[in-house]
């Protein structure tokens, strides 16, 4: 073959071509005594992968993407749509091809020994070369390739490794999804050197019984298996049984008088410490192949943990137990690599899932780098572990388009290869949105023989009916599918299989509304068991703002609390001058491009809270163990009396011994205060000890109870003092630059964008309703403002009741929304305070920010924060910063002056600096310019956030219904 007769072959329109001289996949992990190829390499962009490669070469970062390195190429965005027109298996003529080279040198030391490049992952072909000789193909973008260079590189003496990426391919079709397009070497490349008769693969069987079986197979790069050859093993320093039964076999079996290449040793570990997700217990697993004299020829190691996973009826079942699932989705994203994420960043995002509750991973849409599974089965996690196909634009086509079932067998085939002996894999699934069609049929066949200890999974398998029979899903795993026609279906009596949403409550913006009445009913429903949000990053590509480049790698510090420094903004769709393009549908993560969370972290936390107060009786205080394995040990407590009138009380708790599932009464550690008014008790929940994933008296959750009701605000009339108007009957006080007026609108959010609410309330003209001021009645101490707000919608009637009473004025409001006016954002007052109130103080829900819908679990309680912080910087500016619960709040300034405001009932409050109009009118972070003052809203009614940019809106409890709306509070200087 000459030199470039793998670019003649055309290999990226060729989809039956999935690789060509790679070697196979295997579960033995080759990273440590690698050569690491990583850093720079010479680098040229070509604009197709047959133009000739040039004599300037730049210099490229591997691993990493070109698109974020300074090349005209640049990051696109899009969801469901390819890139090009044209159909699969082809790809554009214009085909972004990266061409990769360095020097290798091989270690003289490596003589004699087989050599083997590993390229950890490149988009979307990859051809490799040494020296000018064609060495392989492999397509799969979010797999290893690897390719043996033994014979074609000499040790000690200097060769050159050239790898070309090509952009564009047959296989862009079943890598469609929903992120940004990048192209290049995305994980660590390297070479290693094994014996020629080295351990082919290793396959862990491990049950929660503590049976163990191990499955080595032993190749010969030459072909012959010398005798006398053995395989032995060592678990946690002791040594392993052969399988005598496994030998004999092989032996009797006529073919071959004696080493097959296979051996199997097999164990019972007594008193065996179990895996799972709360307690992750693993085992060193060395295996060794020996030569006849029992020197050691090759040695791999695996850290392995005892569990089984079952389904029993509608359940999934973790060494027996009904586990919730906590799930995220998880892509790869790193805001200044794009794709490229490193050990700590993996190991740091696991960390925040875990101090946040969730004990489930799926790595959509593909598998991740090896590095994230021994994460997971370190600190934890169940993983579903998916394959690499999403032909989301092309599906129908292709589901059953014989020219891709090697692709969909061989991705699939590939990552259960690679990934068999990992305890957190769970569940395997043959990749996302791509219809369903016999390539599936075939990648579960395949999957089912290999590895009958894992359940399979595919959404579009079990979409259209979750309880038929014999598809290639054995759990029924809905994207977004409506609550109740969950619930609806778990009490049919039809379900056959258990129901685990593969995405739910997308978290686009400020979202994730209904989150806890999800978990209410999953907690509740035999049958439901959990699910993954939708997803765990907003995309936000760090981007200077000047020449719209991408940062790129060298930008750590130019971030913080998930905003851009000055002069950058967090990118996503049309930012890098895309034409095509999905805008800020890739910003749907729980945590800012940072990894900074945003507030629904907080009340996941809650939701999955391992403790909780059942009940409050008169014995005391009911406590519960809601974790599945462990007892309540590892966690410290401390109780929090927080009464109305100001007072906070601690005092140390004492969690009792509960297994899982039991619950015990304690008693109430505090003598309820005669006064004080309303009173909620708190069981501040802690990391007792240091854990690998937080230190010592991390909040782990904060349950809380109502131990008194509110006491009525009855605010004293003064007649003696004048409340003062303007000609439009607008309030006249010095605290505010703003007068009190009706508001019925907030600044869409991404769910009331795409769920359409907001081109309702447009329409209906609410972001701008004409004020009229209809009648004004003065009596001393009381003057009385019916004004009309006039929209497309009808008119809204606002009556304002302006009263002095003692110390400020009471505002007692009602407004009455035309039947037409069936859904709106909000009913409530507006105004704006002066300048320099920098703190906010609170009594009701918080610290974090929460609205109607997504207000479970923060707990009410004395709360300040400065007004900068309230606001969540959602990537595209939108509604935020709400506290819901609130009954009264302070904005003062630092030398104490300010206002007060006490409310009639707890209530949605927003303060801000900047007002609603403000976020509507920009499209990024950056170009909010914050006011001195405060825009405060105070909302009789807020409505709920719902997931509506792709999934269900809000249930209709938390709508703003039309009809009279009353609400009252009290104005007090400081
Ligand atoms: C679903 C996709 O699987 C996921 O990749 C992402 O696009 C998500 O939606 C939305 O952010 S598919 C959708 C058509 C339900």
């Amino acid at each position: 073959m000459t030199d470039d007769a793998l670019i003649a072959l055309r290999p990226w329109e060729a989809p039956e071509v999935t690789s060509w001289g790679r070697l196979p996949m295997n579960a033995v992990d080759r990273r440590s005594g690698a050569l690491p190829l990583d850093g720079d390499w010479c680098f040229q962009l070509l604009p197709t992968p047959d133009a000739p490669v040039g004599g300037a070469w730049s210099s490229a970062y591997v691993p990493g993407v070109w698109t974020m390195q300074g090349t005209d190429d640049l990051p696109q965005y899009l969801n469901v749509r390819m890139p090009f027109p044209e159909f699969p298996p082809h790809s554009p003529a214009a085909n972004p091809t990266g061409v990769y080279e360095r020097e290798l040198d091989v270690p003289a030391e490596w003589a004699g020994r087989r050599i083997v490049l590993q390229v950890g992952a490149a988009e979307s072909v990859l051809l490799v070369h040494v020296d000018g000789r064609p060495v392989g193909v492999s397509k799969d973008s979010h797999l290893a390739a690897e390719f043996d260079l033994t014979g074609l590189v000499a040790p000690g003496s200097p060769g050159t490794l050239r790898l070309t990426v090509v952009k564009w391919s047959d296989a862009s079709h079943i890598e469609d999804q929903d992120q940004w397009w990048h192209g290049g070497i995305t994980r660590s490349v390297l070479l290693y050197a094994t014996d020629p008769l080295h351990l082919a693969d290793v396959t862990v069987r491990a049950s929660h019984a503590g049976e163990l079986q191990v499955d080595c197979r032993v190749r010969d790069a030459g072909g012959a298996l010398p005798e006398g050859w053995y395989v032995s093993g060592e678990l946690d320093g002791l040594l392993l049984a052969q399988d005598a039964e496994f030998d004999r076999f092989n032996r009797e079996d006529d073919r071959v008088s004696d080493f097959l290449g296979e051996a199997r040793l097999a164990d019972t570990v007594p008193d065996v410490r179990t895996w799972n997700a709360e307690q992750p217990e693993l085992y060193d697993l060395t295996v060794r192949l020996h030569r006849a004299d029992g020197t050691v020829a090759d040695t791999a190691r695996h850290r392995i943990g005892f569990r089984d996973v079952e389904i029993a009826g509608r359940d999934l079942l973790v060494n027996g137990e009904r586990v919730f699932i906590r799930g995220v989705n998880r892509h790869d994203f790193h805001p200044l690599t794009g794709r490229t994420v490193s050990y700590d960043d993996m190991r740091a995002d696991l960390i925040t899932l875990k101090r946040f509750g969730f004990n489930a991973i799926r790595t959509s849409h593909y598998p991740n780098d090896p590095a994230l599974y021994d994460l997971a089965d370190e600190l934890g996690f169940y993983v579903v572990d998916e394959a690499d196909i999403e032909s989301h634009d092309h599906a129908h086509e292709i589901a059953d388009d014989p020219r891709y079932l090697n692709a969909f067998v061989d991705r699939v085939s590939r990552m259960v290869l690679r990934d068999k002996n990992h305890p957190s894999v769970i569940v395997w699934s043959l990749g996302n949105e791509s219809d369903y069609g016999a390539n599936h049929d075939a990648a579960a066949g395949w999957v089912r023989r290999h590895d009958p200890t894992r359940p399979v999974q595919y959404e579009g398998a079990a979409k259209l009916d979750w309880a038929a029979a014999d598809d290639a899903s054995d759990i029924a795993c809905p994207m977004y599918a409506p609550l109740e026609e969950c619930v609806e279906h778990a009490l049919s009596g039809r379900q056959t299989r258990p129901l685990i949403w593969c995405e739910y409550s997308h978290a686009m913006g400020n979202s994730n509304g209904t989150l806890a009445d999800h978990w209410a009913a999953i907690e509740s429903t035999p049958g439901l068991q959990g699910g993954f949000i939708w997803e765990l990053w907003d995309h936000g590509i760090l981007q200077r703002v000047n020449d719209g480049r991408p940062v790129g790698r060298g930008g750590a510090g130019l971030y913080d609390n998930g905003v851009a420094a000055p002069g950058h903004r967090w990118a996503y769709g049309g930012d890098f001058g895309e034409v095509r393009h999905d805008g800020a549908f890739i910003a749907d993560g729980v945590v800012l491009p940072d990894r900074t969370p945003k507030p629904v972290m907080y009340e996941h936390r809650e939701i999955a809270a391992p403790v909780r107060i059942e009940c409050f009786r008169h014995e005391g205080i009911v406590l519960g163990n809601h974790q599945h394995f462990r007892g309540l040990d590892r966690l410290a407590a401390e109780w929090e009396l927080s009464l109305a009138d100001g007072r906070t009380l601690t005092s140390p708790a004492e969690l009792p011994d509960l297994r899982p599932g039991e619950t015990a009464a304690v008693p109430l550690p505090f003598e309820l205060p005669e006064d004080g008014g309303e009173a909620w008790l708190t069981l501040r929940v802690t990391t007792a000890g240091d854990e690998p994933w937080a230190p010592r008296g991390t909040v782990v959750c904060a349950p809380q109870v109502r131990l008194r009701e509110a006491v009525p605000h009855v605010p004293v009339a003064v007649r003696n003092r004048s409340v003062e108007v303007d000609d439009d009957g607008l309030l006249v006080h010095p605290l505010l630059t703003r007068a009190p007026t009706l508001s019925l609108w907030r600044a869409p959010t991404d769910n009331d964008e795409l769920g359409g609410m907001a081109a309702r309330w447009r329409d209906w003209g609410l972001d701008a309703p004409v004020r009229k001021v209809a009648h004004i009645r003065q009596t001393p101490g009381q003057v009385t403002v019916h004004a009309e707000y006039v929209s497309e919608a009808g008119v809204v009637r606002h009556v304002q009741v302006l009263t002095a009473v003692e110390g400020g004025i009471h505002v007692a409001e009602s407004a009455e929304l035309p039947e037409r006016l069936d859904d709106v954002a909000r009913v409530g007052s507006v105004f704006e305070t002066i300048a320099g109130l920098d703190l906010m103080e609170w009594y009701g829900q918080g610290p974090w920010e929460s609205y109607p819908d997504r207000a479970f679990g923060a707990p009410v309680g004395h709360h300040a924060v400065p007004v900068d912080e309230l606001f969540t910087p959602y990537l595209r500016p939108q509604e935020s910063g709400g506290r819901h619960g609130v009954r009264h709040f302070t904005l003062s300034a630092p030398d104490a002056t300010g206002l007060t405001v006490v409310l009639d009932e707890p209530r949605q409050v927003g303060v801000s600096r900047y007002r609603a109009a403000d976020l509507t009118s920009v499209t990024h972070h950056d170009e909010l310019v914050p006011r001195a003052s405060c825009a405060v809203h105070i909302d009789a009614a807020h409505r709920g956030l719902g997931t509506a940019s792709c999934g269900p809106d809000t249930f209709a409890s938390y709508l703003v219904a039309p009809g009279v709306h009353r609400w009252s509070w009290t104005l007090r200087a400081l």
